[in-house]
This record gives structure tokens, sequence and C-alpha cells, in this order.
């Protein structure tokens, strides 16, 4: 358009999506700068550069891998050694342990921040610790921590600013409450733990605390894991009910009161009130309560309505196949985006591509459907495709196949561990050759499983198809490839190993 900006791009938010579209652009040979600004949390927690995941979010919440003891992916990868994992398994739930397990988290994390800095200085990418908001199509305003503003200009945007945490509104929430945002951070061990809500982040950060030997109790509105299949939600509910986790619902809380301050290396002590569906009153006390009744996208008091950026009422932005707003040159990628799934790899992959088809002339568009996802609950979950509930919507109740069967892990029958709480299900298309249109596992590394046939899926692969692969003998995941109970013709799933 002939005009001279500062940058070709601008990217709001350097995160999962943000980090990845800017690298990518600079790539190509662009001018790029990225804005990246934490706003404290209610409490005061804030972090550096590289967004929800990797300072708050998946990599932390990964630590509720399988066996369920502190078998933390972090630990472990990072190759501190197993030795940490004895001590902290000894020291399980002690004030001591927690702080040895915050202080190596943080100072892993710490790491990848400046690597994060690392590499946009190496791509030649700008980076500002400011926070930016539109001042008209093609400008910016940022302001930093000390308050030191700037405008910038650049030809395109991209919006990549997340989400944060919700509290619900009533007496005490922000005061006495935290969440996901703090939890990894406390100077403190959490103590007996009030979870509220019933999304894959309560359920992960309940089955986090209750593995380092926290009391968790988890507060549900309604149903557990709303979106997900409900058959699969339930089992992961059962199976936390069943080792140790409490479940109060249907419940909502209305009021928290201050029993006693937190003080350093000290949690508070805190009396919730809530109310049953019925109506009946709850109370109970506890050391922490943490909120984790949703997000909302960042997308509010930026300037977007003055650039005439279109949102859907909750605040999340509407885009099409390209991710692009419908205003031109502004685009948006990642949990900020309506109907999307909010997950690290979905906003990384369509970052990429948006910056080829920006600078490079490439045509891919991100692919928002057969999304592999895992909830890393104590019994792990991992889906692709439909739920069962939404697979009937779509294509309705006769078109719809369903095979299933429990299954027993070989290192749990020795354990002599239940043989019914791990499950495999497949919900077949009947008039497309039983394709796979559903994926759904519980049960140990069922995230590494479904990754495994997430492929399979992408291509359209059908029930023969899985017939037809020979399995691995003895793995959970082999399971795939033998199923032959439906659901419609009933018959046994019980598993003897
Ligand atoms: P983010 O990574 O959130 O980055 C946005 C950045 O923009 C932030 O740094 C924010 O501070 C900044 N920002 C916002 N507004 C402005 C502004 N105006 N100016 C400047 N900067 C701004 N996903 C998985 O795939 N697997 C998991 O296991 C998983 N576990 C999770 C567990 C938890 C507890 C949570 C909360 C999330 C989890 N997620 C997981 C989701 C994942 O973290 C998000 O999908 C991902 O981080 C989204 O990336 P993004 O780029 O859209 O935004
Ligand atoms: P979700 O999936 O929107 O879940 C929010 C949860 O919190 C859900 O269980 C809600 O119950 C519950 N909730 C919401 N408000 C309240 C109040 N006021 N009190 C108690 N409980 C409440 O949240 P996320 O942001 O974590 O997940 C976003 C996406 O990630 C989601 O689409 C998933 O597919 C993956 P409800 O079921 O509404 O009764």
């Amino acid at each position: 358009d002939g005009e001279n900006y500062d940058y070709d791009l601008i990217v709001i938010g350097g995160g999962s999506g943000g980090l990845a579209a800017s690298k990518e652009a600079a790539s190509l040979g662009r001018k790029v700068a990225v804005f990246d600004f934490v706003q404290p949390s209610p409490t005061g927690t804030t972090w550096g550069l590289g967004g929800t995941c990797v300072n708050v979010g998946c990599i932390m919440i990964e630590t509720n891998a399988p066996s369920c003891i502190i078998s933390s992916y972090i630990v472990i990868w990072g190759a501190i050694n197993i030795v940490f994992i004895k001590i902290f398994t000894y020291l399980q739930g002690s004030i001591v342990g927690i702080k040895l397990r915050i202080c190596f988290i943080q100072d892993h994390i710490g790491s990848l921040n400046w690597g994060y800095r690392v590499q946009l200085r190496e791509k030649k990418v700008d980076y500002h610790n400011a926070y930016a908001q539109f001042v008209d199509k093609h400008t910016i305003k940022a302001v930093n921590k000390k308050g030191k503003e700037i405008i910038k200009t650049a030809r395109h945007f991209i919006l990549a600013m997340g989400e944060r945490p919700r509290y619900p509104d009533i007496p005490g929430a922000k005061e006495f409450g935290i969440t996901s945002d703090d939890l990894f951070s406390l100077p403190y061990c959490p103590g007996k733990t009030l979870m509220v809500g019933a999304s894959y982040v309560s359920l992960e950060c309940g089955g986090f605390l209750k593995a380092i030997g926290m009391d968790v109790t988890v507060m549900v509105r309604s149903i557990l894991l709303r979106g997900f299949d409900q058959q699969m939600a339930d089992k992961i509910g059962d199976y936390m009910g069943l080792h140790g986790i409490d479940f109060v619902r249907p419940c909502v809380p209305t009021k928290i009161e201050k029993l006693q301050d937190r003080q350093d290396g000290k949690p508070g002590l805190y009396k919730v009130y809530g109310k049953y569906n019925d109506g009946t009153e709850y109370s109970d006390e506890f050391n922490t309560v943490i909120f984790a009744i949703g997000r909302d996208p960042c997308t509010q008091n930026i300037g977007l309505d003055k650039v005439g950026v279109q949102m859907s009422k909750n605040g999340f932005v509407i885009s099409n196949d390209a991710d692009q707003t419908n205003i031109s040159n502004i685009y948006a990628i990642g949990d900020i985006l309506e109907g999307k799934p909010e997950l690290t790899p979905v906003a990384i992959h369509s970052g990429r591509l948006l910056a080829r088809r920006l600078y490079e002339n490439g045509t891919l568009l991100t692919d928002y459907i057969n999304v592999c996802t895992t909830v890393f609950t104590p019994l792990e979950y991992g889906c692709c495709g439909y739920s069962e509930e939404d697979a009937i919507q779509k294509f309705g109740e006769d078109k719809i196949e369903v095979y299933h069967s429990n299954f027993w892990p070989l290192e749990w029958t020795v354990a002599k561990r239940e043989n019914d709480a791990c499950y495999a299900k497949l919900i077949c298309l009947i008039p497309e050759k039983e394709k796979v249109i559903g994926f759904h596992v519980v049960g140990p590394n069922a995230g590494e499983i479904t990754q495994g046939f997430g492929t399979a899926i992408k291509l359209g692969a059908t029930k023969t198809d899985f017939d037809n692969t020979i399995g691995i003998h003895p793995t959970c995941a082999e399971t795939f490839t033998t199923l032959d109970v439906t659901k419609r013709g009933g018959g046994s799933i019980d598993t003897a190993g």
C-alpha cells in the first residue's frame, strides 16, 4: 500500500503461537517485532517470555504423568536424575519437598524464558517486554513496566494474546483464591486444597496435588470435562474418586472467608461456603482454594473495538479459515480464536503456516479438525476426533458404530490394580466404510497412544485398517487392533489380562 511502516509484522503476545509466527516470518526475511507482557495475577504472580504453556500450563501439568508418583516429565527429561525423584517421593507433600520441586521447576522455566529471548535475537526479531494496544489498524502503543510508552507501526498484525483464568463473582474470590497461574510458584505447601470447576485444568491440578500428598476436593457445578466425551469423563472422575479425591457436586461456591492469613512458608486457612443444586448449604475449611472455572481471552481494553475487529460475545476473535479477521491486515492465532482447539501445538502450527502464507506464497491452511489431545489426569485420557455424543448428534445414532473394550495394562496385573479402569473406544461412521471419526483411550500413556494413531485418523483410517494392523504385544495400544465388541451388539468387554 506504499506506506512506510516500522515493521512488516508486529505480533502481539509472545506465547506458543506468537513466538512461532514471529520466528517463521523473520526466517523468511521480514522485519518483525513481538510485544509480550504478563499482567500480574491478583496475588502478584508474574513470569517471563513464552506464554501460558511454558510458564503456567502444559509443562507443569504433565507432572501428573502415568505412575502418579512423582514421575515428572520435566524432572525426567531435564535429566536431573532419578535420585531427585526418589528424594521427592520420600519428602512427598512436606514443605521441603514442595519447595525443592518449585525451585527446580522455576529454574527450568527461567532457562526456557532465556532460551526464547536468545532465539528471537538470533532470528533478529525485536522483542519488547511491553503491553500493546491498538491506536489504529496499522499502529500500536506499548507500555513497559516502568510506564515508558512507545508507538510502532506495521503492515500486518498477528494477535496471539492467549487467555487468563476467570474468577467467580463471589465475596473473597480474588482476595483469598488463586488459580493455575499461581500454583507453581507458591512459596508454601498448598495443604488441604479445594479445586473449583471441572475443566481439564481443574482435574489435572487436583490430580497433581493429590499425587504429591495433598488432601484434595473438587467442587463440580454440573458435569466433568464439558466438551469431552462424557463416558470417558466419568471414567476419569470414578478413578479419581476411588483414589482419594473428594468430589462435591453439583455445587457452586458462594463465599470465601479468611480464618488465618498466609505467612511466609505457610498457607492460610479459609472457610468456603457453597450451595448444592437442591439449595442445601455447603461449607468446609481449606488451606488453598484454586479456581479453574474457565479462561477469558485477553482481547479486552486493547483497542480491538476501535479498529473494528469482530469478536464473539465472550470476546473470542472471529476469523476465517486463513486465520484472518474481518480487518484485512489483522490476523489471529491460538487460544483467542473462537471455536478452535486451545492447545499449544495448534497455536504453533497455525502461527508457522500463517507466516508462510503471508510471506512465502504458502497455501496450506491449518486443519483444526482431528487434533489429538490429552487430559493429564491421574488416569490419563487421550482423544482425537468426535466424542460419542457429538458423533450421534451430527450423523445420527443409526450411522454410528462404537467399538469398545476394557484393557488391563501388564504392569497393572502384577500390581493387582483394577482391571476395569482402562478403556478403549473407537467411533466409526457406518456409511463411510466405518471410517474412524472418534478415538478415545483412558489408561497409562494415553497421550502417547493417541499421538501414535493420530496420523492414521488424519489419513481417514477405517475400522478394517485398524483390524489389519498387527498389534504390538503386550502393549495397551494393541487393544485398538483387536476391538470386536460393539455397544449396539453388546457383549462382554471384561479383560483377564
Ligand atoms: P499464550 O501462550 O497464552 O501467550 C499469550 C501471551 O501474550 C502471554 O504471554 C500474554 O501475557 C501476552 N499478552 C496478552 N495480552 C498482551 C498485550 N496486550 N500485549 C503484550 N502481550 C500480551 N496445551 C497443550 O497443548 N497441552 C497441555 O498439556 C496443556 N496444558 C495446559 C495446562 C494449563 C494449566 C493451562 C492454563 C493451559 C494448558 N494448555 C495446554 C493450553 C496452552 O497453554 C495454550 O493453548 C497455549 O499456551 C496458547 O498459546 P497462545 O499463543 O494462544 O497464548
Ligand atoms: P471450560 O472447559 O469452559 O470449563 C470451565 C469449568 O468450570 C466447567 O467445569 C464449568 O462448569 C465450571 N464453572 C464455570 N463457571 C463456574 C462457576 N461460576 N462456579 C463453579 N464452576 C464453574 O474451561 P477451560 O477454559 O479450562 O477450557 C477451555 C477449553 O479447553 C475447553 O473448550 C476444552 O475443550 C479445552 P459447567 O460445565 O459449565 O457447569
